[in-house]
């Protein structure tokens, strides 16, 4: 393959041309990944069925578990189209709510606005890297909620670590973000607001991110273990992607529990996160039927 490889920005993104991605070595393709995070390949012309089988080199693929997908009648592919309000406009992972996350997502454009509608992914080495040591050693620590609220799923939770480990780099990422995560378990809910606010703000920073203006055609693809992203809703007329989902992802953290749930007891002292968080709790300690 004689790739050409073109690096994007200091903390992640690359853009890669001369190659055809039906029928590309899927290790090479990793490779590259681990590097990079994301990856662009612009010019491919990908049909659904070649999309899909693309995706499925890489692990399970799956549709989406609450989003409707009216648009095509293949159930592997989720297709967000802007004129039925289907945009990611807030920083997340995807799939971040559930047990096991979404690991790769691989997006084709299919159709692009005239202007706008970017999309910026972040590294979330970088977010976590940017911390100081002090505070680096506290979110070892911690584990946070997630929900699909905004897919009108808010009983659709899980835990997770606040910072997680990449199994083929051994780097530390953050892993809260804007879209589903709800509340840092081990603080009360005004201190997780506070906490949150900080590593959002860290995951948000220019210098963590890159950009990305679209052609129709071009495939991306994301390591959701180590990146953040979001759309840019500054667009006119329709924008069109469709997405195949690698799932099965498996979430390492990166320290012990070191501290207990904070959820008050006394009644009337909780708020709705330490309801939701209570709940989620006793789910958990009941058996399964
Ligand atoms: O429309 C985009 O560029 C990205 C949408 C999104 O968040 C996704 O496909 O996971
Ligand atoms: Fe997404």
């Amino acid at each position: 393959m004689t790739a050409k490889v073109r690096r994007l920005a200091g903390s992640l993104g690359a853009e890669v041309t001369g190659v055809d991605l039906d029928g590309a070595s899927p290790a090479s393709i990793l490779e590259l990944l681990t590097e990079h995070q994301v990856l662009f390949f612009p010019g491919q012309e990908m049909s659904v069925d070649q999309h899909v089988a693309f995706g499925r080199q890489f692990g399970e693929i799956q549709g989406h578990p609450h989003l409707e997908n009216p648009f095509t009648d293949n159930e592997f592919l989720l297709e967000l189209a802007a004129s039925t309000g289907g945009i990611a406009e807030e920083w997340h992972s995807d799939i971040s709510f559930a047990e096991h996350p979404a690991l790769f997502s691989i997006l084709k454009m299919v159709e692009c606005p005239e202007y706008g509608g970017d999309t910026v992914w972040a590294s979330t080495y970088a977010a976590y890297e940017s911390l100081s040591p002090a505070l680096q050693d506290l979110c070892d620590g911690l584990t946070a909620l997630h929900d699909a609220h905004p897919h009108g799923r808010p009983d659709k939770m899980w835990i997770h670590p606040v910072v997680r480990v990449h199994p083929a780099t051994g780097r530390k990422g953050l892993f809260v973000n804007e879209h589903f995560t709800r509340r840092i378990v081990e603080l009360s809910a005004v201190e997780s607001d506070a906490l949150l606010g900080v590593l959002l703000d860290a995951v948000a920073q220019p210098g963590h991110a890159v950009r990305y203006s679209w052609t129709a055609g071009t495939i991306a693809m994301w390591d959701n273990r180590c990146t953040q992203h979001r759309v840019l809703n500054d667009f006119d007329g329709q924008r069109t992607i469709q997405r195949v989902t690698v799932m099965g992802d498996i979430v390492n953290g990166a320290g012990e529990q070191r501290w207990k749930p904070r959820v008050r007891n006394a009644r009337g002292d909780k708020t709705r996160l330490d309801r939701q968080l209570i709940a989620h709790l006793d789910s958990l300690a009941k058996p399964k039927v």
